[in-house]
């Protein structure tokens, strides 16, 4: 274990670019949204100044609305594509004067600080750190329930695939197939930095890129976004990860006597968390699911996204024991347990590959989100299976990005999948390891 910990530090220490950490080096060499706050967490296990410096880094690159950008260039590279220059965030009259893309990802910040506040047994100092950037995370949650949410209904939508994190979840496929997009010349790096038939293919990558066009001949106002997008959706991960983060802003906020912010998050939690259980979860499937807010339809299919309302404590006793089967002897682990925990996509799906991205492999950050919300729920057993199987994959093959979920083929397998030495698997991991 001393072994597996001093290699998760030596990774974050590695990708560590004085006061910010990169994703994984040559295939991202920014900082990403979310990746920053699950290597925050794992900073805190290290050095808190780094965990503190990496949050202020982020916050550098939030629009004056309050949006916070899914990438922060804070300095050139060309090992990376799309760049600045694609995103063309300074189209938009929010955009700061660092240069950041124009679409988020999904709002972990909020409990990202209450966890590193509880991991250092409420220091004080840290709680002070907090109140300095607690208007800033409010000021994005408010941007969120103003401008994402046209039925004022509680949920928020994201307008691109980039947005909700699991980039080509098979989901996706239903939205692409409602519009068509040109063919656009892609300088892809990551298709020859890593195994292509792992990634997305070029025709995805006309339609994530498309979307980005679009909202630069709109100045990405949201307005004309929400209007127009053909890609509008209500993902059941982001509005878990905007749930929990309220939740958090809440409990951290009366430590800060924060009374007006407190009420207002208390009044968009009551409001999203009802809305949340009648229009994402699906009882016949057992789970949360999509809703795609451009067709005004369900798109009923399981993920791992489909259990991350349980970090949020969204689910009532009887909807977190479906999902808590799927787990334990059901789809996702396979009757035999023939499975390590989490598949990314239901596994007894045709559209389930378990080496391709997000369509199927396991990633860390969505076993440390479903671990800890099966803690929330007393499923000791299934949390453990899956803390078990994170750190099984870990030691066996590294910190990859993302890895197979298949027990048989695991015995004879070699590697991980996609980028090595991958910040927020060494991070979580780190988390995992503390906490038991
Ligand atoms: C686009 C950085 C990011 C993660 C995402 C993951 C992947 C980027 C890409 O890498 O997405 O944002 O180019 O593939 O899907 O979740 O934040 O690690």
């Amino acid at each position: 274990m001393n072994q597996l910990k001093k290699n998760a530090q030596a990774v974050l220490r590695g990708n560590w670019q004085n006061g910010f950490t990169i994703p994984c080096q040559g295939l991202y060499p920014f900082q990403w949204n979310w990746d920053s706050g699950f290597i925050a967490l794992g900073w805190a296990h290290i050095d808190p100044e780094h965990a503190k410096q990496e949050i202020r880094s982020l916050l550098k690159g939030q629009w004056s609305n309050g949006f916070l950008p899914h990438i922060v260039f804070h300095n050139p590279s060309d090992s990376y594509y799309p760049g600045p220059d694609v995103h063309g965030a300074e189209l938009s009259p929010y955009s700061p004067e660092i240069p950041t893309s124009g679409i988020t990802q999904p709002p972990v910040l909020g409990f990202i600080l209450e966890y590193i506040y509880k991991r250092l047994d409420a220091d004080p100092s840290f709680l002070d750190f907090v109140a300095s950037v607690y208007d800033a995370v409010y000021a994005n949650h408010e941007y969120f329930y103003t401008q994402r949410d046209p039925q004022q209904e509680g949920l928020v939508y994201i307008c691109h695939n980039w947005e909700a994190g699991t980039d080509n979840t098979p989901v996706w496929d239903f939205i692409w197939d409602t519009f068509t997009v040109p063919q656009y010349d892609l300088p892809r790096k990551d298709t020859s930095l890593i195994d292509a038939s792992h990634r997305p293919t070029n025709a995805e990558y006309c339609y994530y890129i498309h979307l980005i066009e679009l909202f630069k001949t709109w100045n990405y106002e949201d307005a004309r976004i929400a209007a127009e997008s053909p890609f509008l959706v209500q993902d059941p991960l982001f509005n878990s990860m905007l749930i929990a983060s309220n939740n958090s802003l809440i409990r951290l906020g009366k430590l800060l006597g924060r009374s007006a912010q407190v009420s207002q998050l208390q009044a968009w939690n009551t409001n999203a968390k009802q809305r949340f259980n009648e229009k994402l979860y699906d009882s016949e499937l057992g789970g949360y699911v999509y809703y795609d807010l451009r067709g005004e339809r369900k798109l009923s299919h399981l993920s791992s996204s489909s259990f991350t309302p349980l970090f949020a404590e969204i689910p009532s006793a009887a909807q977190a024991a479906a999902m808590i089967a799927h787990l334990d002897g059901g789809r996702f682990s396979g009757a035999q347990h023939e499975r390590l925990l989490c598949a990314s996509f239901d596994p007894t799906s045709s559209l389930f590959n378990s080496q391709k991205y997000w369509r199927g492999p396991i990633w860390i950050n969505l076993n440390w989100l479903i671990y800890e919300g099966l803690l929330n729920y007393g499923a000791k057993d299934a949390a453990a299976q899956i803390r078990t199987d994170s750190i099984a994959l870990i030691e066996k093959y590294g910190f990859y990005e993302y890895f197979e979920c298949d027990r048989i083929k695991n015995e004879t397998l070699d590697t991980g999948y996609g980028g090595n030495n991958f910040s927020w698997s060494a991070a979580l991991i780190l988390d995992l390891l503390k906490s038991q």
